[in-house]
């Protein structure tokens, strides 16, 4: 099974996504795989409502597990499937919080395995934020060396999220400048708005 990565910064709608996605792609419910740190594993069972109010948070550095939702992709009369795999929020320098440092060291491990990347990006903090200048705290470092490193990947896709906030148009505009050479998609994952197009894009890849 392919394995589509959900990556970025903490706390820019990663975890959303995936449960909006899920949402879009017409579950109600979602069975859950979950890597922990420790090497031990776990299976849950939710509804896309438990899972938004229990996964997702305003608070950063929610997300500490590699948590994988299948996707069946219909193709024809049969059906393929597609892991669609949050991941921990990834942040400049030495965390000083050691669980956070390997969850973090988990997420980029499985950057490795990934046939689809899907580097989430807080397009409204970015485009808030820089006042038009390209600067801000929203696009980091590690942002620029996640897509340096994706650059050869066939499967990686920019999405500029919170398109629904004040200042998001600007921060998608600044994102498609700076990143030509990459596909930037606009997104909500608050509402799903730009779904259709991602989903198109993923499914190519399953
Ligand atoms: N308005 C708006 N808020 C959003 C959107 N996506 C996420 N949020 C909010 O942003 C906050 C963080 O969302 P999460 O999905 O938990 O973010 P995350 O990237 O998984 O965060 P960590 O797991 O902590 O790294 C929550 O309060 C969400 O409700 C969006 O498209 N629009
Ligand atoms: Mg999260």
């Amino acid at each position: 099974m392919k394995r589509s990565l959900v990556i970025g910064n903490a706390n820019v709608g990663k975890t959303l996504f995936c449960l909006r996605f899920a949402y879009y792609m017409g579950l109600r419910q979602v069975r859950m795989f979950v890597e922990r740190t420790d090497g031990k594993s776990e299976e849950r069972f939710l509804t896309i409502d438990e899972a938004k109010k229990l996964l997702s948070s305003p608070q950063a550095h929610h997300t500490r597990d590699l948590q994988t939702i299948v996707l069946d992709v219909p193709r024809g009369k049969s059906s393929r499937q597609l892991l669609l795999t949050d991941t921990t929020g990834l942040t400049e320098g030495i965390h000083p919080d050691a669980n956070i440092r390997q969850a973090m060291a988990q997420t980029l491990e499985a950057l490795t395995g990934a046939q689809v990347i899907l580097h989430v990006v807080d397009a409204a903090k970015l485009g808030s934020e820089s006042g038009g200048t390209g600067k801000s705290h929203a696009w980091k470092p590690v942002d620029e060396q996640l897509a340096e490193y994706s650059q050869g990947n066939g499967g990686y896709l920019i999405l500029a999220n919170k398109m629904d906030l004040p200042g998001a148009k600007a921060g998608y505009q600044q994102l498609v400048k700076r990143f030509s050479k990459h596909r930037v998609f606009p997104v909500s994952a608050l509402y799903g708005d730009g779904f259709r197009e991602v989903k198109q894009y993923v499914w190519r890849f399953a």
